[in-house]
């Protein structure tokens, strides 16, 4: 197997647990390379779905290592917790790598999300409240503290007298927020370090040894293209490169060592918390009207769009080709897997934005300035579906209507990439592979 990369090509919650879950068997290695716990990934398992949020999805597999690459923020108490919970359900974690080099969400990290976001009022990113923004922020102003930190208690008193000297005076007088000592952060932190250290590993020369001995990896991307620090629409994005090449950076692998790039895309597109959405279908409680409105519902509910981690209702909207051309750019896209297919069977006829429109001008790639994203209206071509024919219990491409082949494959044409899988339901049989 060579080496791959997966990553969303749209805005989260493509399906890129499944998809990794479906792969993860066929590689030695299956490392997240960037985000935290604000990544919701729904796996199935047995007759159960489990969401994980730290823990690579190849954890399923006995014979993949998972690792939780240096380019992830850790919040070690949520680590802890989802160990539990999976041994719990007979999914062993003693394989479980922690790169040394990942660093840790402190409590303060996660009251000053939440602050931060109150402060910003009507334009809030929208965040998952879980503390990754401002642990980001402390790994790059070069004050964070990592997982070999946490090992040493000495080490991270020092850090922690150092750190919240700085922290207290600004939680306190700017957020009027408590403050914290030292020693119950270490109250609560230190025994988390006792669980994990068994765990930690130098991840990148691990990596980089089994590379040379004939290994495979599996880098399994969280968030998605447009949730990218730099390449997404910020400043409503995650503080983390979702893309392709953070799985380099946020692992220590070169990317000459990486063969193919996966991409995940829904058959439509979501979107959880604030931001640009040009085809968004606005709900009637979202302020949305017509037959707008009623095509948004139903994406909602029959594809389930709720926030895995947060519960939030994800803003649903149907496929744009210029975003998929985009993210094919910025991550290289070898191939696609095209997922919830099945969802479109609700409809008698569907849409596809091809372009977009803004001041009288047309866009076919993504616009540079993010105010012709805010205004742009879609360009569709309308596609004919297969209403109410069943295609959950397809396994071959030739077992689907035509119109749902002439959908994927015009998807393929304009975005130029190949759906090399497509995906028909949640489960792991439920997809087709198409060579
Ligand atoms: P953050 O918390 O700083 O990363 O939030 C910044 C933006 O990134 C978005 N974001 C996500 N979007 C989709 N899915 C995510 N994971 C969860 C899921 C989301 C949930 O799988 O459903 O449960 O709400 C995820 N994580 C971050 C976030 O909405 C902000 O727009
Ligand atoms: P991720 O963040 O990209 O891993 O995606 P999430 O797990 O947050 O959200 C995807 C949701 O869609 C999960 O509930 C999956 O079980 C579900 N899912 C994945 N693929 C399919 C599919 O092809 N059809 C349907 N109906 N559901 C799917
Ligand atoms: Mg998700």
């Amino acid at each position: 197997m060579p080496s791959t990369v997966l990553v969303g090509a749209q805005w989260g919650d493509e399906g890129k647990g499944k998809i990794t879950d479906l792969i993860a068997g066929d590689y030695d290695y299956v490392v997240r390379f960037q985000g935290g716990n604000n990544a919701g990934h729904t796996v199935i398992h047995g007759d159960k779905e489990l969401a994980l949020h730290l823990m690579p999805s190849g954890v399923m597999y006995e014979n993949a290592v998972p690792v939780i690459g240096n380019g992830v923020v850790v919040d070690p108490g949520v680590l802890v917790k989802e160990m539990a919970m999976l041994e719990a359900e007979g999914v062993s974690c003693k394989n479980l790598k922690i790169s040394c080099d990942a660093h840790v969400i402190m409590p303060y990290h996660k009251d000053l999300d939440g602050a931060d976001e109150k402060r910003l009022g009507s334009n809030q990113i929208g965040t998952t409240k879980r503390g990754i923004g401002p642990c980001y922020q402390d790994k790059m102003g070069r004050k964070g503290i990592r997982i070999q930190d946490l090992m040493d208690e000495r080490i991270f008193r020092l850090k922690l007298e150092t750190v919240l000297a700085q922290k207290n005076p600004i939680l306190e007088k700017i957020y009027g927020l408590h403050t914290y000592t030292v020693d119950e952060i270490c109250e609560e932190y230190l025994p988390y370090a006792r669980i994990l250290k068994p765990f930690m590993t130098e991840t990148a020369y691990m990596l980089n040894t089994a590379l040379r001995d004939g290994a495979s990896i599996l880098f399994e991307g969280a968030q998605g293209t447009l949730l990218d620090i730099d390449h997404g629409t910020y400043p409503y994005v995650t503080s983390s490169s979702c893309c392709a090449g953070g799985a380099a950076t946020g692992t220590g692998v070169g990317p000459a060592r990486m063969d193919r790039v996966l991409g995940i895309q829904k058959a439509y597109v979501t979107r959880v918390g604030g931001g640009p959405f040009p085809t968004e279908l606005k709900t009637a409680d979202e302020g949305g009207v017509g037959q707008d409105a009623l095509d948004g519902q139903t994406l909602g509910t029959i594809g389930h769009e709720f926030g895995v981690t947060t519960g939030r209702k994800r803003r649903c909207g149907w496929f744009d080709a210029v975003i998929a051309r985009y993210a094919a750019d910025v991550n290289g896209l070898t191939d696609v897997a095209l997922t919830k297919l099945d969802v479109l069977s609700a409809f008698d006829t569907l849409k596809v934005c091809v372009a977009y429109e803004c001041d009288g001008e047309r866009y076919d790639y993504f616009p540079m300035q993010q105010s012709v994203l805010f205004h742009a209206k879609p360009i569709y071509v309308e596609l004919p579906g297969w209403k109410d024919v069943d295609i959950t219990g397809c396994r071959s491409y030739e077992e689907l209507p035509e119109n749902a082949r002439k959908y994927v494959e015009y998807i393929e044409e304009i975005t130029g990439v190949p759906a090399s899988i497509v995906s028909v339901g949640p489960d792991r049989d439920q997809t087709i592979m198409r060579g």
